[in-house]
Order: structure tokens, then sequence, then C-alpha cells
């Protein structure tokens, strides 16, 4: 279903594109076929790329074929990518094969890439001249003003982390918030949401925020069931895809857009897309009130492909819910049957707790993990006092399921500061992100699991975003819970 009004709205926020040029000395050494070069921007790129070509010898003869690869992190160039085979497409390798005619010449890549690291290979000159690089520029792109960067006063050591934070949402900044730059370089809901939340205490771009809940808004399913994607060209369209956890979330993106902006207009608008998703999600539990998986669908939690959704999608209805709650107060409009419908379902969920364990099961199979007792925390089932002993309990099994992404992490983190562990939050909070830090990061990634660094639910590293929205929430922690720390 379109609703034109909506995406005339998000059409009409459109942002500008603030350009910045990064130059690169090329590299004057002759090269012929099987010639390479690797060049290193120094920092994560996000833009468009001239390379400016020289010839010695004869004047050229037959074209220059050269193959270019980017990358965001170096190890991204020891694979190759014919070698990859997984579920994703191999087209989001960022490498091409290209002739240029006439030389010397400045060439422009067309597309966008991400990137830190390029790899140009010399696939074939004639006999009669070799090719040198003379220089690269890279053109980059952000929506991100620097200029309004709020400052922090942080220490030392939270400062490379709000940086490195900073830097990632700076660069998914564009003209929506991407998830990431290098893939799927899209707006999707469950980054969305902890996007925003970090612009409010960084950039605060509440319009870049506002465009994306319009677009989300102006194109939905049969019955007007959010997706959890949208797609921008060549028109905005939302994906056919659904997660019940993604749906939710609009509501709470909803509540915290208008704490920090205000703008009770939007959410007067936007409203009835919220009560919309929650009406059309009661149908999904089952006659104890408990959620049904078959009936939710897709629920997405975290990339952990073993994780029992139960416990945790519930958590999620009863959060998203209960900003559903104070949106339709705010308005003045009546919200007694959200609230006895989140009344029922804290009482179901606290069935899950199994006391000989002290953790809560999910699903037919009891697994107890980590993202179950986060969320039934997070939905404010249990009191602060069940929720560190839950959180500590789990500690000291090994066998329970983990996180394995940032997006998961940080749902850990805000648990923790929510059951009044502030401490071991900040603590947590950066043995983790400092870990990607000490690999080299200049942005942080879409995954990583410091038991498993090469993990990867999608068959390969090659296709892993290495610049993900929903790592940046550090900046959001740093700057919401631990400002002016001594150390
Ligand atoms: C990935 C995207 C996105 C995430 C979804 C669930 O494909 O990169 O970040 O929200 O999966």
């Amino acid at each position: 279903m379109t609703n034109e009004i909506f995406l005339t709205k998000a059409e009409q926020l459109k942002p500008v594109l603030h350009h910045q040029a990064v130059l690169l000395a090329g590299n004057e050494t002759p090269m012929k076929d099987g010639g390479e070069c690797i060049f290193d921007f120094g920092r994560h790129c996000v833009g468009y790329l001239d390379i400016e070509f020289g010839t010695e010898g004869r004047h050229p003869d037959a074209p220059l074929l050269f193959s270019i690869q980017f990358a965001e992190i170096r190890e991204e160039l020891d694979y190759d990518p014919e070698e990859y085979h997984g579920w994703i497409s191999r087209s989001w390798v960022q490498s091409e094969t290209i002739h240029i005619d006439d030389l010397p010449c400045t060439c422009r890549l067309e597309r966008r890439y991400a990137f830190r690291y390029v790899r140009i290979r010399i696939l074939s000159v004639s006999n009669n001249y070799a090719v040198t690089i003379r220089s690269l520029k890279a053109d980059t792109v952000s929506s991100a003003d620097d200029s309004q960067l709020m400052p922090a006063s942080l220490n030392e050591k939270d400062r490379k982390l709000d940086e490195v934070s900073v830097r990632t949402l700076h660069e998914c900044m564009q003209e929506v918030f991407e998830d990431g730059p290098k893939r799927d370089r899209r707006l999707w809901l469950g980054d969305l949401r902890l996007e925003a939340l970090t612009d409010y205490v960084t950039y605060r771009n509440y319009d870049l925020v506002k465009r994306c809940l319009y677009l989300f808004a102006g194109s939905t399913l049969e019955g007007g069931r959010l997706s959890n994607n949208i797609f921008l060209y060549p028109q905005p369209k939302c994906d056919d895809q659904t997660m019940f956890d993604y749906t939710l979330f609009f509501i709470n993106t909803l509540w915290d857009y208008y704490c920090a902006s205000r703008d009770e207009e939007t959410l007067r608008e936007l409203e009835p897309v919220c009560t919309r998703q929650a009406l059309l999600l009661k149908t999904c539990f089952d006659e104890n009130h408990l959620l049904d998986t078959e009936k939710a669908g897709n629920v997405f939690i975290d990339w952990n492909l073993r994780l029992d959704k139960q416990a945790a999608g519930q958590g999620v209805y009863i959060y998203g819910l209960s900003d559903l709650v104070k949106i339709r107060r705010q308005l003045g409009l009546p919200a007694e049957e959200f609230e006895r419908e989140i009344q029922l379902k804290k009482q179901a969920v606290l069935r899950l707790y199994d006391e000989s364990k002290g953790v809560f099961v999910s699903g037919p199979s009891r697994q107890v993990s980590y993202m179950s007792q986060i969320w039934i925390i997070l939905a404010g089932a249990v009191s602060p006092r069940l929720g560190a002993s839950v959180l500590e309990h789990i500690e000291k099994m090994p066998e329970a399921e983990g996180m394995v992404s940032p997006y998961a992490v940080h749902h850990y983190i805000q648990a923790l500061i929510d059951t009044g562990q502030k401490e071991k939050a900040y603590e947590k909070m950066h043995a983790y992100w400092d870990g990607m830090i000490e690999k080299g990061a200049d942005t942080f990634w879409e995954l990583y699991d410091p038991k498993d660094p090469l993990a990867s639910p999608y068959g390969g590293l090659i296709v892993h975003s290495f610049c993900h929205a929903w790592s940046c929430t550090p900046s959001y922690f740093l700057r919401t819970y631990f400002r002016n720390r001594e150390s």
C-alpha cells in the first residue's frame, strides 16, 4: 500500500550530501600485465573514486584492462570472491573489471563504494606501453554535517570509542540511515532505531529520522503491515518481508523521535500506523498469552542462527506496546486496551522462569539464551533485582546461547544499565567494542563474536559489512550514561 502524502513528506526531507575529497599519491612504478598495487586511504571512506592513470613507453595502441577491488578491512583482500558460495549475492563484493580506451586519463568509477583499501591489478596492456597510477581521489559523501557534531566531555579511553562509533554513524548517514554503506545500503527498521538514538546525542539530524519514519509509513504491505526494510530506487518501495520485532520497533522509534524532537505533529500523524501494527501482531499468541513463533513468522533478535525466539520476541512485543501506550497517552487517546495486553503478556512471560536454573527459558526445547533474559528485562517484565540475578546466573552457564552481533550486545549493555549495573555495563561495552578497535577497526562491524571472529551467518566474511550502523551505539551509551568520567 502506498501513501503518497507520506512519501511526498519523505521526499521533501531528502538531505543534502556533504562532499569531502581525500587525496592519495599513486605509484609511479610502470606496470605491465600482472602488476598490482594496494592503496590505503588511512581511514574509512564512502564515496566515489577517481584514478589518474599515466603511461610510459610508446603511445598506447591497445586499451588498458584492469581490475579493482575495494575493501573496508585489509583482510577482505585475502579472500577470492570466486570462492564465496554463501546465500547472499556475491555481487556485494566491491570489485570491477574495467577497460580504458584512451590514456593518459582520469577514470571515475560510477558506483559509490565503502572502503579504506583499494587494490588495482593490471590485467592487460600492449607490448608498447606500461601504465602508472599518478594519484587517487576519493570524493566522500555523507548527510552527517561534522560542524553540527555535539561536543562530549569524555575521558581519553572513551573518546577513542566514541570517535569510531561516530565515524560509523557518519558513514551510514546517506540519503537515509543506511544499515551499512557496503551492504545492504538500505533502510532497515531495527538499524534505524539504534542509529536514531545515537544521532540524538551526536549530529541531532532529526529530519533524517523523520524522513525514514515517513518512508516506512508511506510504503507498507497489504493490511498496513510495516516491512522490515525499504528500497529507495527507482522509487521508495517496501520489501515484501516482515519481521515481528522490526515491525514493533517502528513504535519505539517514533516515540524516541518525539522525546528528542518534541514534534507532536509527526507523532499525531504516525500514531495510527503504530496502533495498526499492535493490532495486527496481537494475533500471534497462543491461548496462554505466550508468543506462537509460527504465527509470529520471522523474528530476528540476533544473527545467532540457533536462537529460539519465543521469549525474546515476547519481550519485544511488550517493549513496543509500552511505547504505544506512551504515544497514545501523549495524544490524549485511550490506552487501557494496550495496558491490559501488556499485563497479560508480562504475567505469561514469567511462567518461562525456571527456578532450578535461575533463568528464563524459551520454546519447546526450553533453551537458555542471553537474548531471552535481555528482552524480558528490557520489557520491564521483571524487577531490576530479578533481572540482575538472571544475568548473573547466565554468565555461569557456558552452554547458554550467546550473542553474535553488536546489535545484540547493545541490548545486553542496556539490560545491564536497566538492572542497576552501570559499571559492569561500562566494562562490558569497552571489552566488546575495544576488541574490534584492537583488530584495527576504523568503523564498527556488522558481526563480531570475540569467541569466534570468523563465524559468518552468510557463509563467508567477504560479504560482511565492516561499517554497520547498528554497532555505532557506544556513542549513545557514553554520551547518555557515562559523561564526565575520570577514567
Ligand atoms: C542484514 C542487514 C541489517 C539487519 C538485517 C536483519 O541483512 O544488514 O543490518 O537489520 O540483516
